[in-house]
């Protein structure tokens, strides 16, 4: 019987959740990367080395990467983009030399993931991240004051915007500003809202198709390098799955990676399934893709999200919110029994709680809420492989 190799997102020396906590927490796998080596370096072999052992010292594996940043001159190949996917694929040898094979990254432009609110006070008295729409119009409209902004949004959602502006605060207008483009944890980039701007600006003729012709042209470069070393692409997707703040975002529905592996249908070239990110929204039928997207799905984030029909949405418990978490499970176990193979999946981001409340902590990183995620994550697979595989 296979079952899901149980990786934890570390964050290096300085994560105050320890590799010590991890593995009290039952994790076998880590998920890193070496976010001390600026974007678009070459990760050396002695650098993956350094931290491999760091992690093995404390009796864990390193087995993914999550991410080898895609530099932003690859997707709007401009500047030294060349160079950098030269770069990439050097990386992907030397992380192969070492033993790591599964290498996530994001094609989402200028942002990682974005929320509005750090720190949304839920009813048992944790906090999780939350999206809140009104907030996010207020900041584009009347902090980042981008030109285009105004022709996106129907007169309501201005208004309503309007109206969440003038109601905060000084202090709720920096922290806006700072949870949209200081940079979440991971993210590799941060800004001040001048540069922001000035990035946005960088894809005014860059549309979605544009942007998906250049994911395809860094794929059929890097992939024939992965292919050869037995290693796996994967991709996350947008987070929010839709365009933001005038940018394309161009892997947000099962569509989306269809055309992506459609036109490099290499081996390599695979799909960090998140069904937090995916399942913001309604269209996208979590344990349909699974089952489609089997073959290729290298890695997986379990987490859920809870929607309403304003756009807002905030991350939820684990087994609760929009999630089908018990199908998303029951498909993900019955790809590993088909291939044979123990993939691995980490609790996604997980509620601040209990001491986490009092402690400093990587938003969507402390310690209790992932350990929680995973325990019942661990406990509904046992349910369903021991109900379902056991001979
Ligand atoms: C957020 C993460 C993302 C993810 C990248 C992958 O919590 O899931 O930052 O790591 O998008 O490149």
């Amino acid at each position: 019987m296979y079952l899901c190799k149980q990786s934890w997102r570390w964050y290096g020396p300085n994560d105050p959740v320890t590799l010590s906590n991890i593995r009290q927490a039952g994790a076998t796998d880590i998920v890193h990367a070496l976010h001390h080596i600026p974007n678009g370096e070459v990760w050396t072999v002695e650098e993956i080395r350094k931290r491999q052992q760091m992690i093995a010292d404390a009796g864990l594996t390193w087995s993914v990467v999550e991410s080898v940043p895609v530099h932003e001159h690859i997707k709007t190949q401009t500047g030294n983009f060349q160079q950098y996917i030269e770069n990439y694929k050097l990386s992907i040898k030397n992380l192969a030399e070492c033993g790591i094979h599964c290498i996530t990254y994001n094609f989402m432009p200028v942002l990682d993931w974005t929320r509005t609110d750090l720190a949304y006070e839920v009813e048992d008295g944790s906090r999780a991240l939350r999206f809140e729409r009104a907030a996010f119009v207020a900041f584009d409209l009347f902090i980042l004051k981008r030109p285009a902004a105004a022709k996106e949004y129907s007169p309501e959602e201005q208004a309503k915007a309007k109206a969440r502006y003038d109601a905060m605060s000084d202090e709720e207008r920096n922290r806006l500003t700072r949870n949209m483009i200081a940079g979440l944890p991971g993210s590799e980039e941060s800004f001040t809202v001048e540069q922001f701007q000035q990035a946005l600006d960088r894809y005014k003729d860059i549309d979605a198709s544009r942007l998906r012709e250049n994911l395809i042209y860094f794929l059929k470069e890097v992939c024939p390098v992965a292919d050869e070393c037995g290693s796996e692409m994967v991709i996350h997707p947008d987070d929010p799955p839709y365009p933001i703040l005038g940018l394309p975002r161009i892997m947000s529905t099962a569509d989306d990676f269809r055309k992506i592996i459609a036109a490099v249908p290499n081996k390599s070239n695979g799909l960090c399934l998140c069904t937090g990110s995916f399942g913001v929204r309604g269209d996208n039928d979590l344990p349909a893709m699974m089952r489609e997207f089997g073959d290729r799905v290298g890695f997986v984030h379990l987490r859920s999200t809870r929607r309403d029909a304003e756009g807002n949405f905030q991350e939820d418990n684990h087994l609760e919110g929009d999630v089908p978490m018990w199908d998303v499970m029951k498909a993900f176990l019955e790809i590993q029994q088909r291939q044979q193979r123990s993939i691995p999946m980490r609790p996604d981001h997980g509620h601040q709680m209990c001491d986490d409340l009092e402690r400093k902590s990587n938003p969507g990183y402390s310690c209790y809420g992932r350990m929680r995620g995973l325990a019942e994550l661990r406990g509904l697979e046992m349910g369903i492989a021991y109900s379902l595989f056991k001979e």
